[in-house]
């Protein structure tokens, strides 16, 4: 692919919202924090079942990560890393393998926004997620974004809608996309 601009910043955004500490990498410590700001919102004590529940889908999440992006395997992966990543997949999107590995990525994406398991993301659960990867927004922006996501007006975001928005967000170039929305406004 030619990276455009817009797709530069918008996985550019992605990275920070990773990078929690923004130290310019993605470590396991970033997902670490991420969840234990998670637990802090939701209440959530490190000794009950959900801790472990949540600690178990991250951890699954963060290897499904570094398996994908860190190709010079020291558990770290760089900005140039993870661009790299990201074209390469939309390179070869139509691969079995690649297409595989991404549903897998989804799954584990999915099951932490969900944090009830209940299997749709509710505007809270969103909120939630986008405060433990460090964005900040106004409650008008957030209502703005919310619009994007739920396609199809029922107030959740299903597990069909997510494959949909995150399919857009990684393979699509266009700007007009609602995919680009997922991870918050791209500046
Ligand atoms: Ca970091
Ligand atoms: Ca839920
Ligand atoms: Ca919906």
């Amino acid at each position: 692919m030619i990276v455009t601009d817009f797709f530069a910043k918008k996985i550019n955004h992605l990275f920070d919202a990773y990078d929690v500490d923004q130290n310019g990498l993605i470590e396991f410590n970033d997902f670490h924090s991420s969840i234990e700001r998670m637990c802090n919102i939701l209440g959530v004590r490190p000794t009950s079942l959900a801790y472990q529940s949540l600690m178990a889908v991250n951890t699954r999440h963060w290897e499904l990560l570094i398996t994908l992006a860190d190709s010079n395997l020291d558990d770290v992966i760089t900005r140039e890393e993870f661009l790299n990543w990201v074209v390469m997949a939309y390179d070869m999107r139509d691969d079995a393998d690649i297409r595989h590995a991404f549903e897998e990525w989804i799954f584990a994406l999915f099951d932490l926004l969900d944090v009830d398991g209940n299997g749709h993301i509710t505007f809270r659960e969103y909120q939630i997620f986008l405060r433990s990867h460090n964005h900040r927004y106004t409650p008008e922006e957030l209502k703005q974004i919310w619009l994007q996501l739920d396609i199809n007006g029922d107030n959740v975001v299903s597990f069909g809608e997510a494959v949909t928005l995150l399919i857009q967000f990684f393979f699509s170039t266009d700007e007009t996309d609602r995919g680009n929305w997922f991870y918050g406004i791209i500046r």
